[in-house]
């Protein structure tokens, strides 16, 4: 039986990529290279300070610790630019028609992502009050492919990692989850998402039935 549905935020609920894209991009052009939007595909469920790890193993690039925690905060201030004017037009199609689906049918529904800004990309979407429980990138201590974020999702709502369906983006975030012992629904290609139980390419006409008869082939 399916008990809670834990969601990814970036890429699965709302597309931050982009914005994420013009803020990495920026400084990287300040630090003297390019950034491309491949290179940036590469940042997708990574934490901020991998990201810049990655962001500067790109343009070959040796920053000490303390610089490093500057450029992320900078980079961080112009990503929440961006995000303070998004709106909930904003959610990708489908989604909401969903919650409402898993609503009705009395799931639960969790947050799992690595975004430590999480909450204030919720309150700007209106979609805070959607969820049971909210586990973000200022709750966990292992990122993913780690399951800790989702474990502790289905922790927060009282049920067994059997019970949990993960709907993810990026591939290490299909491995936590199933590494955590869930089941994953992938929103994207099914290429790079092979590890899912089942891929599609977004929410837009996906309900509780479509995913029961996925999980269930
Ligand atoms: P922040 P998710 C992830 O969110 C993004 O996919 C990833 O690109 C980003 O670097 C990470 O959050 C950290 O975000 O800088 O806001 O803490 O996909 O796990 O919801
Ligand atoms: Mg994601």
């Amino acid at each position: 039986t399916i008990s809670a549905c834990i969601f990814d935020l970036d890429g699965v609920v709302v597309d931050t990529a982009k914005y994420h894209y013009i803020a990495w991009k920026s400084l990287a052009n300040g630090l003297g290279f390019d950034f491309t939007e491949e290179d940036n595909e590469r940042l997708k469920g990574v934490s901020r300070m991998r990201s810049l790890e990655i962001l500067m193993e790109i343009g070959g690039v040796d920053l000490d610790q303390e610089t490093q925690l500057k450029l992320a905060a900078k980079k961080n201030e112009e990503y929440l630019e961006y995000i303070l004017k998004m709106t909930p037009d904003e959610i990708l199609p489908g989604v909401k028609t969903f919650f409402e689906d898993l609503k009705a049918k009395g799931i639960k529904i969790a947050l799992g992502s690595a975004s430590k800004n999480a909450m204030t990309i919720l309150e700007q979407l209106k979609l805070t009050s959607y969820f049971d429980a909210i586990v973000d990138g200022t709750h966990v201590s292992k990122a993913k492919p780690d399951p800790e974020v989702f474990l502790k999702g289905a922790e927060l709502l009282g049920f067994e990692p059997a019970n949990c369906v993960v709907f993810e983006d990026a591939e290490a975030g299909v491995e936590a989850a199933i590494n955590g012992g869930m089941r994953c629904v992938g929103i994207g290609s099914p290429d790079v998402l092979n590890k899912a139980n089942f891929v599609v390419p977004g929410f837009e006409g996906f309900s509780f039935e479509t995913m029961e008869s996925g999980l269930n082939k």
